[in-house]
């Protein structure tokens, strides 16, 4: 229980971040948990999968990624303890294996739209979307990168350190300096936190003013996003919430304290319009917003009663 705690505040502090890393770190600490579980009986452990599994999913709200790898690793048919434990170690590497090699299928796929002498915009830091232009540059092809600051937590730096390491000439900007860059971009290339089932995009806060400037100005708008990032129960009519974090990152609290009529809002994500996204490159290929539904059903192998 001790490791699943520390891996929770892990994910609800964002040292660990990015929705495929949390994914991928959700379903290791599930696994961990089944392997060393002592239990009585087959129900205690049902129940105390369950529970951690609840747990893990409450840390961050909006990533659906979190909840997708809880679910497919902690899924099992078995009746008994031994035979539960097994299915669960082997559906947690099985998804951590798969989230490992989507990156690389997702660079490989997504690299092939970006043309020499790309000029690329991204937002925040996505490990998806990052495969994509290094793969890119990787091939040969001359690119650079505009990469926003992403306020208040700077991932934006995290983006710059990474194409910096591969040689990628790249230009930090402030999140406000979006649109009168525009014109120098070629390409948006963003990743997700979560797609809902009518193509809508849930990435970070800034995201839809890229899309809202680059559909403005003609740019291409591509969102970088592995099959687990596509929300099941918003087929169901569950809206994705969006995560609410601390004033504190937003600005100093003693500032605050002298300033009774000032209250500060800090949503962590934005919703974009389909309309807006002219390509997800997922891990199955490049798909049209439109085609959500379909990888709900078809990949993700969702029951609708599981939802
Ligand atoms: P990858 C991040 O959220 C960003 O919004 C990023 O675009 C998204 O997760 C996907 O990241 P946060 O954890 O899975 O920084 O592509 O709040 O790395």
């Amino acid at each position: 229980m001790e490791k699943v705690k520390e891996t929770a505040e892990k994910i609800r502090t964002m040292e660990i971040r990015g929705a495929g890393r949390i994914a991928k770190a959700a379903a290791e600490a599930i696994r961990d948990y089944a392997a060393e579980l002592e239990v009585t009986s087959f129900e205690e452990f049902a129940a105390r999968i369950n529970e951690i599994s609840s747990y893990l999913i409450s840390t961050r709200p909006t990533a659906v990624s979190l909840p997708n790898a809880v679910k497919l690793a902690s899924r099992y048919s078995s009746k008994n303890v031994e035979g539960a434990r097994q299915e669960i170690i082997e559906n947690a590497n099985l998804f951590v294996g798969r989230a490992d090699k989507a990156l690389g299928k997702i660079g490989k796929i997504g690299s092939r739209r970006i043309m020499d002498g790309d000029v690329i915009m991204t937002h925040c830091n996505s490990h998806a979307a990052l495969s994509i232009i290094t793969t890119a540059f990787e091939e040969g092809k001359d690119i650079s990168v505009i990469a926003t600051e992403s306020r208040p937590r700077r991932q934006g730096l995290l983006t710059v350190r990474h194409l910096n390491g591969f040689g990628i000439p790249t230009t930090l900007i402030i999140d406000s300096a979006v649109r009168y860059y525009m014109k120098d971009v070629d390409k948006v290339v963003v990743g997700a936190d979560a797609i809902a089932a009518n193509g809508a995009l849930v990435n970070k806060i800034g995201t839809s003013q890229l899309a809202l400037a680059a559909h403005e100005a003609r740019k291409s708008f591509m969102v970088a996003a592995e099959t687990f990032k596509f929300s099941p129960s918003t087929i169901l009519g569950i809206p994705i919430e969006i995560e609410e974090r601390a004033a504190s990152e937003v600005v100093d609290p003693s500032i605050l304290t002298e300033l009774s009529n000032v209250q500060v809002k800090n949503p962590a994500f934005d919703f974009t319009p389909a309309e807006y996204i002219d390509m997800i490159v997922t891990d199955i290929g490049i798909i049209p917003p439109a085609m959500a539904y379909t990888v709900i059903k078809e990949y993700l192998g969702w029951e609708f009663e599981e939802i």
